[in-house]
């Protein structure tokens, strides 16, 4: 603990991310809750490599973020994302959780909100994911509500995801995004995508049609108006991929029920949804689920690209 003051002896950026942010290259972060909590090995792994591969082909750097043994890693060897793809001892990491866990020199599978908190201090704009954490359905009895959200609201990352589960209230979530100013805009879609599927009803205000649009905005937002905070990039997954409509709303409702009945709450609801709608689909979740997730880093390289673009020429 003498070292405690210096945050290098905390934070393990690896040495091709360290250049790449250094030479200004676009650099994409990645988060590992979808690996240890979100999808069964060896299947998680294999989609972590795959996800990180599509990045490097589409221009960017990969940056997969996780607490390994005590230290804040940005940028996973091979090793470690096999040790957090196999799960056990790895906690669930919430940004409020980084204290702790590191000081306890544990493991932990990051979240979207810790992820977001770890690739700020590295310096990191674009953050790829499959499904943001929101306001969870019955939040009024339970005040279920993702921290996902709050670290949206203070820390300046754009998160491309493919929206929402409907296991959440999707409606609150956008609703709780603007009143946190988080700015919210579809890829290619007028229209909030519910993750398996890429309608919700739910209307969006802002829409942008190709990654440059969307990287102005982002450096608008940041470089130019200096409004701190993240920025949702909501990317449907590809129509052939997506599910019915009908048949995933049957499955979620019935896992929720599952959830009620065993008195499920806190931070072990998200991973137990996922593992039940998988095996009540019979693992077709989990196919779609790993298309959109793929879908979203062709997107976000190419945003990371592009913002890395503007940047360069500005400054
Ligand atoms: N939604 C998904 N897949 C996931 C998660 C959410 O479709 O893997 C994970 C993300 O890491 C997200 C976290 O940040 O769950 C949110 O957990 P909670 O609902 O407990 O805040
Ligand atoms: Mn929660």
């Amino acid at each position: 603990m003498k070292r405690m003051a210096d945050l290098t002896a905390v934070l393990g950026i690896s040495e091709e991310v360290r250049s790449a942010l250094a030479a200004h290259q676009p650099v994409v972060a990645l988060e590992s809750t979808i690996i240890a909590h979100g999808m069964p090995y060896p299947r998680n792994v294999q989609t972590a490599r795959a996800v990180e591969a599509i990045i490097r082909e589409n221009g960017a750097v990969p940056a997969t973020i996780a607490v390994v043994r005590g230290i804040a890693k940005v940028g996973l060897s091979d090793d470690d994302l096999e040790s957090i793809g196999h799960g056990d001892q790895v906690a669930k990491a919430g940004a409020r959780d980084l204290p702790f866990i590191i000081a306890q020199k544990k493991s932990g599978a990051t979240t979207v909100s810790a992820t977001m908190a770890l690739a700020a201090l590295a310096g990191i704009r674009v953050f790829v994911t499959g499904g943001i954490g929101g306001v969870h359905r019955g939040f009024a009895e339970s005040l279920d509500i993702s921290t996902d959200l709050a670290e949206l609201g203070r820390t300046s990352v754009a998160v491309v995801c493919a929206g929402a589960k409907s296991i959440l209230d999707l409606p609150a979530t956008l609703e709780y995004l603007e009143t946190l100013g988080v700015p919210v805009a579809g890829f290619g879609t007028s229209e909030f995508p519910a993750f398996y599927t890429t309608r919700s009803g739910c209307r969006l205000e802002h829409r942008v049609d190709a990654p440059r649009q969307a990287a102005e905005a982002m450096f608008l937002k940041w470089d130019l108006l200096k409004q701190p905070g993240g920025m949702v990039i909501a990317n449907p997954i590809p129509a052939e991929e997506s599910l019915d409509e009908a048949y995933i709303a049957g499955a979620i409702n019935s896992a929720l029920d599952t959830a009620r009945k065993q008195g499920l709450s806190g931070k072990a609801i998200t991973p137990f949804l996922l593992a039940e709608i998988e095996r009540l689909t019979g693992g077709r979740s989990l196919e779609a689920n790993i298309a959109l997730v793929k879908n979203n880093a062709r997107v976000g390289a190419a945003i990371a690209r592009e913002y890395a673009a503007i940047r360069r020429v500005t400054f």
